[in-house]
């Protein structure tokens, strides 16, 4: 009988805690067969990255995953062979007396937050606290030998790349979104979180020689660009140029079409935790907005992410990434940065793509998952 697994899901706010657990699901069910309950506290949030998500049921199946509303007031529960408690989220407390009256105890783990640091390889896997006998561990995605990798569906960068070849599928794919994009025009998308620094770079991409076409997903950054261009009115569906740029502001699309925006696109900015990762699964140039930590301590990941992807980069395509980046994230100069980044486009982009071939290289975020709790049992 294959295994039964609960993730818990508590929406802290944005949308990378339902992303990312909701990718994890799909793929333990469709890749794994695996039966998946997915408990959601905030089925709104959810619906915006899977319009069919009906958010006033209590249950419901969506691609082959249970998802239930995670109520305030906890109904009694069976637990299952493998509960995963996604981003540190506190579990019911009658459903951890659940996991300590079952015969068998199950495997309870944390999936933590992705980072590129040092110390994630040695606290991966490690045992944490302890609940009547029923043990918990740290479970860590990351970047390197010794974490728990990165979400990476069976097939996704054979279809990127079938669709990144075909120029004809991306152009009906943009025209369902209402974009047409100029010949030669260079194609960027814009998911950021607030940024004082985004007219220095808007500066920049209208002053240039090229065209660009920014798209912008409605969201948290709608305020930055609608005061760079003086218009409050802008909305989904605007267009507005300003010599070499055209802005147009998308709707937010399901999670499938997220992507394909990402495969059409030159450059990427993008932000948090699973965006930043399917930027990196489209091979392209990309620019990480990280969600901002007490003391600062998301500029050190910054700079852990930064010493890792820019490695195999000349010195000087190495610092135009890293100035960019810091730029971005410390709301500095970007235009200057901006202009810098270009020099190096052809190694920048080539880059792209080979760190994109590596990463693929390491077993997938589900598989790891599956496969520690084979070697549990
Ligand atoms: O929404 P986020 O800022 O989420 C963040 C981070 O995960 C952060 O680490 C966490 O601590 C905080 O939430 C609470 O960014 P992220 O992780 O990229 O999640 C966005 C999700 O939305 C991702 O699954 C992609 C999806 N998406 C769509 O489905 N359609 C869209 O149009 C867009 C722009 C995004």
């Amino acid at each position: 009988m294959k295994a039964s697994w609960d993730i818990f899901c508590s929406v802290v706010d944005n949308y990378g805690d339902i992303g990312v657990t909701w990718r994890l699901a799909r793929q333990l069910v469709a890749e794994h067969q695996c039966t998946v309950r997915l408990w959601v506290d905030d089925l709104r949030a959810f619906e915006k990255i899977c319009p069919e998500i009906d958010f006033q049921r209590l249950s419901q199946y969506q691609d082959g995953v249970e998802v239930r509303h995670w109520p305030a007031h906890w109904q009694p529960e069976a637990a299952a062979d493998v509960v995963i408690a996604a981003f540190a989220c506190q579990l019911p407390h009658a459903y951890m007396e659940a996991m300590a009256e079952r015969q068998r105890a199950p495997l309870w783990l944390n999936l933590d937050y992705l980072s590129a640091e040092d110390w994630v390889s040695g606290c991966h896997g490690l045992p944490s606290v302890k609940f009547r006998g029923v043990q918990k561990y740290f479970f860590f995605p990351g970047f390197q030998a010794g974490t728990g990798g990165l979400l990476r569906e069976a097939g996704l960068l054979e279809r990127r790349r079938q669709f990144q070849a075909d120029r004809q599928v991306q152009l009906d794919f943009l025209q369902g979104l209402g974009v047409t994009p100029a010949a030669g025009s260079r194609l960027m998308s814009l998911f950021a979180y607030e940024n004082a620094s985004l007219g220095g770079w808007l500066d920049a991409l209208a002053l240039d020689t090229q065209q660009t076409h920014l798209l912008v997903p409605e969201g948290r950054i709608l305020g930055d660009v609608q005061r760079w261009l003086g218009d409050a009115s802008l909305s989904v569906g605007s267009l507005q140029i300003r010599q070499s740029l055209t802005v147009q502001v998308l709707p937010f699309v399901r999670q499938e079409d997220y992507d394909r925006l990402l495969w059409c696109c030159d450059f990427n900015a993008v932000r948090g935790e699973d965006s930043f990762v399917r930027a990196q699964w489209a091979g392209r140039p990309m620019l990480w907005h990280i969600y901002r930590q007490d003391e600062d301590i998301h500029l050190d990941k910054l700079e852990a992410f930064l010493a890792l992807y820019t490695r195999t980069l000349s010195p000087d395509a190495q610092a135009a990434v890293r100035a960019l980046w810091q730029a971005w994230n410390t709301e500095a100069a970007m235009t200057e940065a901006w202009k810098n980044l270009l020099q190096h486009w052809p190694e920048v982009a080539a880059h792209a793509e080979q760190w994109c071939l590596e990463q693929g290289l390491q077993a997938d975020l589900a598989a790891a998952l599956v496969q520690f709790y084979l070697n549990w049992i």
